[in-house]
């Protein structure tokens, strides 16, 4: 943050840490799914057997394809796929049941990618699902049937759009390039008022390709957007990669404001410490393999993320406030992955043990080298901490500070809802400045996967 605060008139519009039943609900949902879908779920990552890997930086990316393996006519082709869109299989019903039984609060769902693909049918556009083979809306079919397991839905938008004649990069010089941009922004605008109209039950957007010039010198568009569809929705959630000030500075503003209601820059990354979050809210957004959002064929060689993985990233973020968002990329026919489907069976028995150390949970401010702490919302006693690395000796150590106004009195294991021996150890160490308090893990516990302690706390006796 800046020493001297300067005037900025297209700033947040919103404060930070919206304290309203939605931004509640948001900062409780812990566990999210992300499903990128799209046109590029047909190639799968390659074309003809020839792997796009090293060419597109990732799989949702392929129509950027780029270098000696390009298919002829590749732009061509692929702005054909649509031609070929019919999801056999797609049933939004039992991808909601299973985002319910992996434990997922909300789901982000692509209503529209880099492609420019509508996958609800626009009246804005004739590149949507209404001309394709499949012709249904496949945004309704996701949002009703997420809302009706009582997951919040949420819509990722790109508003950059690569094969759309109107779209411009830079800031538009010419006259033809200023009207076709300000088409464009009338075309934005139309297509957000129109998902807001279609889909009045959605809870927020998450925005993507805000990135180029032409979108940045908009910043009063883009001000009185946000505006307008915050009039229409005063409960609406949006993240802070929507729009910049009149500075060009996108997420947070020229004074280091959050814009938006969360922190939308933790994309396949984690915030080393809760500082750099700065109390804003915030998602963490990953995908199961290194990189690559949309359907990928062929992942041979390619690590793909474990349960174990997962179970760390989420309880990592809870214990720092933020939720955890969990990508999948169904394939053209809408059917997840045999390792996606597994992960959200083993995620699922994971979340549902250890729901109370996941959901409606905060941060907890000590640092546990055995994984991660969580404190209940609703019982200041209760805390949680998640064991990612256990102890050789089975001895949980606990360290407290001496003046703490609670400390550890009982401890039960939440998977077997075992108690476990607890015992304050006098070790003297730190010249007194700590109290530390032992857990024995008992030795028949067999189990590779983290477990959860539940942590009674007492004044201390
Ligand atoms: C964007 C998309 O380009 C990508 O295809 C995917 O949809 C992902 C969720 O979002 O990729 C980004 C966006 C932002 C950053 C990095 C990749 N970022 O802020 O570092």
């Amino acid at each position: 943050k800046p020493a001297h605060p300067i005037e900025v008139k297209f700033g947040a519009i919103t404060k930070p840490n919206r304290t309203d039943p939605a931004m509640a609900a948001f900062r409780n949902y812990g566990l999210g799914q992300f499903i990128h879908w799209g046109l590029y779920a047909i190639p799968g990552n390659e074309w003809n057997g020839v792997s796009a890997r090293s060419g597109a930086p990732a799989s949702e990316w392929i129509r950027k394809w780029e270098g000696s393996t390009v298919p002829t006519n590749w732009i061509e082709t692929y702005d054909n796929l649509y031609k070929q869109f019919n999801p056999k299989n797609f049933d939004a019903k039992q991808w909601a049941r299973r985002a319910k039984e992996m434990g997922a609060k909300y789901v982000i769902f692509t209503t529209k990618h880099h492609d420019g693909f509508c996958l609800w049918p626009s009246k804005y556009s004739d590149y949507t699902i209404a001309n394709s083979p499949y012709k249904k809306d496949i945004v309704k079919q996701v949002v009703d049937a997420y809302t009706e397991q009582g997951i919040d839905v949420f819509l990722y938008f790109s508003v950059e759009e690569w094969n759309n004649k109107d779209y411009v990069k830079n800031i538009p010089k010419t006259p033809d390039e200023i009207a076709r941009f300000d088409r464009f922004l009338k075309y934005t605008r139309n297509q957000l008022l129109e998902l807001q109209t279609n889909y009045p039950k959605i809870k927020g957007f998450w925005f993507d390709g805000t990135w180029d010039p032409s979108w940045i010198n908009a910043y009063a568009f883009t001000y009185n957007l946000e505006k307008e569809l915050r009039n229409n929705n005063p409960n609406l959630i949006i993240g802070s990669r929507f729009r910049n000030d009149e500075y060009e500075s996108r997420h947070f503003d020229s004074n280091g404001v959050l814009l938006g209601d969360y922190e939308q820059g933790w994309e396949r990354k984690m915030p080393a410490d809760m500082e750099l979050l700065g109390g804003n809210d915030w998602d963490c957004v990953m995908t199961i393999p290194p990189n690559g959002w949309g359907y990928i064929k062929n992942t041979d060689g390619m690590y793909l993320k474990t349960t174990n993985d997962i179970i760390d990233l989420l309880m990592k973020s809870r214990a720092m406030n933020g939720n955890f968002v969990l990508n999948f990329g169904p394939d053209q026919n809408g059917n997840m992955s045999k390792h996606e489907n597994e992960l959200i069976t083993a995620l699922g028995k994971w979340t549902k043990t250890n729901a109370e150390a996941i959901y409606d949970v905060k941060n907890f401010p000590l640092e546990s080298k055995y994984g991660y702490y969580t404190l209940s919302k609703t019982d200041p006693t209760s805390l949680f901490l998640t064991v990612i690395n256990r102890p050789v000796d089975g001895i949980l150590r606990l360290t407290f500070p001496r003046n703490a106004k609670l400390v550890p009195a009982s401890a039960a294991l939440l998977d077997h809802e075992r108690d476990l021996l607890l015992k304050k150890a006098n070790i003297g160490l730190d010249r007194d400045t700590n109290t530390y308090f032992d857990i024995i893990v008992p030795e028949n516990l067999k189990t590779k996967r983290a477990f959860v302690i539940k942590i009674k706390l007492n004044t201390p006796t």
